[in-house]
């Protein structure tokens, strides 16, 4: 082997070891929190990542697990939104929004206090264990699908 060829494997290691690879396409890790058996709301949360820039518009789930899902954002400026007050201990304020944009080589983290995709009119409570499938769709006329696992973590 020439000292060229250890060299680019041991910069491609590096790179790999840092998380410096662009990430391709894709959704990883989706999970919601459990509900108590009252609450109409559930709250999904995933990893999204993009080869190119590009936009989650929409999310599609089963109609035995939601009526419809939306995306929501906290709200900074605390004005117009709703709050989430049984999805977890915190009361936050929440505004929905019409997509949420993934730079190119980027990842995009859904988890609690930002980003999230919220499933509205339960069809049933969501229980620790449960898995169901979703539907991502982007704007450029890609779609992923995935499936979330009910836990009281995210995984990993
Ligand atoms: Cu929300």
């Amino acid at each position: 082997m020439t000292r060229g060829a250890t060299a680019l494997i041991l910069g491609s290691l590096l790179l790999a070891g840092c998380g410096g690879d662009p990430r391709g396409f894709g959704a990883s890790g989706a999970w919601a929190r459990p509900t108590p058996a009252a609450a109409t709301n559930g709250v999904v949360y995933l990893e999204l990542s993009s080869d190119t820039r590009d936009a989650l518009i929409e999310v599609d789930v089963p109609a035995g697990v939601a009526a419809h899902a939306e995306l929501h954002t906290s709200d900074a400026a605390g004005s117009g939104g709703h709050e989430h007050g049984a999805v977890g201990s915190d009361t936050v304020t929440m505004v929905q929004v019409t997509q949420v944009d993934i730079e190119a080589g980027a990842v995009v983290e859904f988890r609690p206090g930002g980003n999230h995709i919220m499933l509205v009119d339960l069809a049933r409570p969501l229980v620790l264990g449960d898995t169901f499938p979703a539907t991502l769709s982007f704007a450029s006329g890609r779609t992923l699908d995935v499936s979330v696992t009910v836990s009281d973590n995210p995984p990993g």
